[in-house]
């Protein structure tokens, strides 16, 4: 096992981080930006270095400033969290080259999953069923036209280097095509230094879900079920809940079945979660796979009762799984509400100091946070101040739960999006669970 390690994040993941490794009983080392130096991954860490200023790109990622901590406080491996580094296959590479191990998939593995057309293409040949769509369009191809049609109308164009939403671009008659196109590519260029591009068959209002799967290096793979992430804004996540009112107990079977196989043949290992969006007939595809340890995985955890980090850290020192397939079950219902630092209404951001934090506890209430009373929130960061998690034997019970902790859990001093998330899960739809990725857009001004 590892004899120390350097967790290269902040926020609430770094805290997580902790808890595991507490557990497993190594050592950790914390890194914070001159903005954290009052934060509580610094003092529950066993050491803390300071990278650098607070913006991001001069400390959480410094590569050079990250490595030199890593090295002083002579780690043998380094946590990426979620964010930052942790797609980097460049940061992979660096650690490796400097005798650190990194918490994640080997470098191809990242470097395939980060290109979104060759992931579609691995994970048909894998044995997934895709979206119907083309590989990576050359520019001027002459097959454009007779490509979209054939796929049908409408089609989404995708930036090869997007993904998470970014960089998408539908169309709905065949006239826009060819600016839709060369519009995604500059924007492309511009956001992630590629302007490669391809496109799918656009569906109306699909569902998100995601299947979370642990790896090691000895073949062993095992799934733990999928986690239904519809609800969002902008890409951005807001409740997350597993399992999904939308799978039922077959279709978990086979999905399960179908991922451990295409991820056996891609001899991946690290935890990683399969992203596919299901049609208004139940029919799924895959559309990207995330090679990380993801923020709504306390869901997973709380019906599977496997610890997700300590499994992505035992597997990273070359572990085998401590679990099986046979011994997974997946008992009672998780939902999880992100509250973030924004407006419930406008979404802009709200940072500054928290006067009064109080979380809710009680039976089936897990929350994942960073903040306390007299926190400062940095307007330098993302604005996600505490994950609330509830669990029940069932979605009715878990739901009840949620909406209790909702109403105890006392923010002031800046605004938090609880009252919207009071909104959504009372909302009519959520409750019997009749929802996709459209469900915030159609909300009348909530
Ligand atoms: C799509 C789609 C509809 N059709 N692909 C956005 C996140 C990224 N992982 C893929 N996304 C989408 N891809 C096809 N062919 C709709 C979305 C999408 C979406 C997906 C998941 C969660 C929220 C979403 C919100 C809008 C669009």
């Amino acid at each position: 096992m590892f004899r120390k390690i350097l967790i290269a994040n902040r926020g609430e993941i770094a805290l997580r981080v902790i808890c595991a490794c507490k557990e497993l009983n190594i050592p950790t080392v914390a890194v914070y930006s001159e903005a954290d130096r009052n934060s509580l991954h610094v003092r529950f860490a066993d050491e803390a270095v300071c990278i650098g200023p607070p913006r991001s790109s001069e400390s959480y990622l410094n590569i050079p400033s990250i490595i030199s901590a890593a090295e002083v406080t002579n780690v043998d491996a380094i946590h990426p969290g979620y964010g930052y580094l942790a797609e980097s296959a460049h940061f992979s590479e660096v650690c490796e080259t400097c005798g650190i191990k990194f918490i994640g998939p080997s470098p191809d593995s990242m470097r395939l999953m980060g290109d979104k057309a060759a992931a579609r293409r691995t994970m048909r040949e894998a044995g997934l069923p895709i979206i119907p769509g083309t590989d990576v369009l050359q520019d001027k191809d002459p097959q454009l036209e007779a490509k979209a049609a054939a796929i049908g109308y409408p089609v989404l164009v995708k930036a090869v280097a997007g993904g998470g939403g970014r960089g998408m671009r539908i169309v709905r008659r065949p006239e826009d095509l060819q600016d839709a196109l060369s519009t995604a590519q500059s924007e492309a260029l511009g956001a992630f230094g590629s302007g490669a591009v391809y496109i799918e068959k656009y569906l109306e209002n699909p569902r998100h879900i995601e299947l979370q799967i642990l790896a090691d290096e000895h073949g062993g793979v095992v799934h733990l079920g999928e986690r239904d992430c519809s609800i969002q804004r902008r890409h951005q996540k807001l409740v997350e809940e597993s399992p999904s009112p939308a799978v039922s107990e077959g279709t978990r079977l086979e999905l399960g079945e179908k991922v451990i196989q295409a991820i056996r043949r891609v001899n991946y290992y690290n935890v990683g979660t399969v992203e596919f969006l299901f049609d208004q007939q139940g029919n799924y595809f895959f559309i990207e796979m995330n090679t990380r340890v993801q923020v709504e995985h306390p869901v997973t955890e709380m019906v599977t009762g496997i610890d997700v980090v300590k499994e992505q850290i035992r597997v990273a020192a070359g572990e085998k799984l401590s679990v099986s397939q046979g011994q997974i079950s997946f008992r009672g219902h998780s939902i999880e509400c992100r509250i973030n630092a924004e407006s419930p209404i406008t979404f802009i951001p709200s940072p500054g100091r928290i006067t009064v934090f109080h979380p809710p506890g009680g039976p089936g209430i897990r929350v994942d946070s960073c903040a306390y009373a007299d926190y400062v929130v940095s307007p330098h960061y993302d604005s996600l101040i505490a994950k609330l998690i509830a669990y029940g034997k069932d979605r009715r019970e878990a739901l009840a739960r949620l909406n209790r902790a909702l109403d105890m859990f006392a923010v002031e001093g800046i605004e938090t999006t609880i009252p919207l998330h009071k909104k959504i899960i009372n909302h009519p739809d959520f409750i019997t669970g009749k929802f996709g990725t459209g469900f915030l857009d159609q909300l009348p001004a909530i």
